[in-house]
């Protein structure tokens, strides 16, 4: 399991130091030996997957609707946001962003429900880059 120990991105553990005892030490343990045990683990970290989220051309749902969808889940300018409904338009599918996987998965979620209230056939997806 080399490559899952110790993930956490962008930390180095402490040192772990067990006691050192000068001569004649009357610390608990190895103070016979006067030795002390230094060990670092070697910290891993892993790039996380991205996924995009793509919005899904329909017959129905209004362009300003989508449109505001950008704007409100994907944070664009209005200008960006027309944009890429226009493309999602023309060519059936189109990218609102690239994320990791629990927040491409809440974008998605959002979108739907969203849609769903206002009933609208609007879909959105995600997909592994
Ligand atoms: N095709 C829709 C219309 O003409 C507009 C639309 C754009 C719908 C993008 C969905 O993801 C979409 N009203």
């Amino acid at each position: 399991m080399l490559g899952t120990a110790n993930a956490t991105a962008g930390t180095t553990p402490a040192p772990t130091t067990a006691m050192a005892t000068g001569p004649g030490g009357s610390g608990g343990g190895d103070d016979r030996s006067n030795t002390a045990i230094i060990t670092r683990t070697r910290t891993r970290t892993k790039r996380p997957s991205l996924y995009r989220v793509l919005l899904l051309n329909d017959d129905y749902t209004p362009m300003e609707f989508v449109v505001l969808v950008v704007e409100r889940f994907f944070n664009k300018s209005h200008e960006d946001a027309y944009q890429i409904m226009m493309h999602v338009h023309h060519n059936g599918v189109g990218e609102c962003g690239v994320f990791t996987y629990e927040v491409a998965e809440t974008k998605v979620t959002q979108v739907m429900d969203f849609a769903r209230k206002h009933q609208h056939p609007l879909q959105c997806v995600m997909e592994k880059k």
